[in-house]
């Protein structure tokens, strides 16, 4: 009998880590998790692919830890023995990496390098092959040098999140150098869903767009709406990050729709698709602008498509609708359930 390929997610209470793990389970993998601790329950997204582990059936397991803890990190890979990591671990937030730089840098970098050393050793001291995915991002290209940005394109960061997931993608070229690691940089732009994080900007909008048509909320309150970024769907980029593992030698993939839209754009759809006009509910606040700015992202996603035959399948306009749809049915089935409404 053929044994399960194990994978290990490192960020599976995330918006991704939650995706991929669908993923993985569909293709046949068993998936094992990192989560952190938690005063209360930090694993909404995940819940409903939970089993207990004493069922036989059980494919799914969670293992307490932290990217900011290198002894755990070890413990947990020595145990499972995985074919594939996915570090999609991180304090992901731009703005509240201005805030806890150092945090952050922790988590992003130096958690990265933690993982890049462990999964060293115990492929050095067993043999066993180890196929590592790190979780870059666009924001790396920051002030961008040129357009649309692509695998070669030189970084710019313009945050302490950016600058370490700079760290991080040349530590995880630097050992697939080294040490004969098959490690892949994705570079993925901005994806989103109904499970994005709420503080982040569209999350944030099509929830208030939900709360408004409820009458739970009057005004929604933002920061620079002329930025641009290149917005997919996070279902559509998991699949990037396991193609990437699956393929013969080891490389970095930029994934991305090749669409840029402004904050304002997002607006407009988002509220028109309900009927309201987002002009008479946005107001400015200074709080959410950030010291630097990311102007303009768009990627160009040429390569992934040619090597890994990806292609997106939820267009600009699609993904907002399904974000609003989305939020609105949740906050329906809140009321029906009579919690926190009079
Ligand atoms: P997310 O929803 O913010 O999830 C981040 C995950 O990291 C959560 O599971 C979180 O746990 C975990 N985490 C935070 N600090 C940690 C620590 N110290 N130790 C261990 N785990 C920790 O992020 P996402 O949108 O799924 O993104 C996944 C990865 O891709 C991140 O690395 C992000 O930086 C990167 N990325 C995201 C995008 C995007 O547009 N979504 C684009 C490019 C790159 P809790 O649930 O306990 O907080
Ligand atoms: O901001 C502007 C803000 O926080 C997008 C992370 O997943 O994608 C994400 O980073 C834009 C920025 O995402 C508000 O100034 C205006 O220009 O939704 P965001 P992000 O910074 O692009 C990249 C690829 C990652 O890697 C990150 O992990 O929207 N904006 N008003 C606002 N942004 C927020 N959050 N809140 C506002 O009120």
């Amino acid at each position: 009998m053929t044994q399960r390929k194990r994978s290990l997610i490192t960020g599976i209470t995330g918006q991704d880590g939650s995706y991929l793990s669908e993923f993985l389970l569909e293709k046949g993998y068993e998936v094992h998790g990192i989560i952190r601790r938690s005063s209360s329950f930090n694993t909404d997204r995940i819940d409903h692919i939970y089993i207990d582990p004493h069922e036989e059936k059980a494919r799914f397991f969670l293992h307490y830890g932290d990217l900011t803890d290198g002894t755990t990190l070890r413990r947990i890979l020595e145990e499972i023995e995985p074919q594939e990591v996915y570090n999609l671990g991180a304090q992901s937030h731009v703005r509240v990496s201005f805030d806890s730089p150092e945090y952050t840098v922790d988590t992003v970098a130096m958690g990265t390098l933690r993982l890049l050393e462990a999964i060293r050793d115990y492929q050095h001291r067993t043999g066993n092959q180890v196929r590592f995915y790190q979780a870059g991002s666009s924001e790396m290209f920051g002030k961008v040098q040129e357009v649309p940005q692509k695998e070669t394109t030189p970084f710019y960061p313009r945050s302490p999140y950016s600058c370490a997931k700079v760290y991080a993608h040349w530590q995880t070229i630097n050992y697939r150098e080294s040490y004969d690691l098959f490690a892949c940089n994705g570079i993925l732009f901005n994806h989103e869903s109904p499970r994005r994080g709420e503080t982040f900007v569209t999350r944030k909008i099509t929830r208030a767009v939900a709360r408004i048509t409820a009458g739970l909320q009057k005004k929604i309150y933002l920061g620079n709406l002329d930025a641009k970024r290149d917005w997919g769907y996070a279902k559509d980029y998991v699949r990037a990050m396991w193609l990437m593992l699956q393929q013969e030698q080891p490389d970095d993939y930029v994934v991305a729709t090749n669409e840029t839209h402004s904050i304002r754009e997002f607006l407009d759809i988002a509220f028109t698709h309900v009927g309201l006009t987002w002009q008479d509910y946005v107001e400015f606040d200074e709080r959410y602008l950030r010291p630097a700015e990311v102007d303009l992202l768009i990627g160009d996603p040429s390569k992934t498509k040619e090597k890994l035959g990806w292609e997106p399948s939820v267009t600009f306009e699609e993904l907002v609708k399904l974000m609003v749809d989305s939020d609105r049915e949740a906050l329906e089935k809140t009321k029906q359930l009579g919690n926190g409404f009079d």
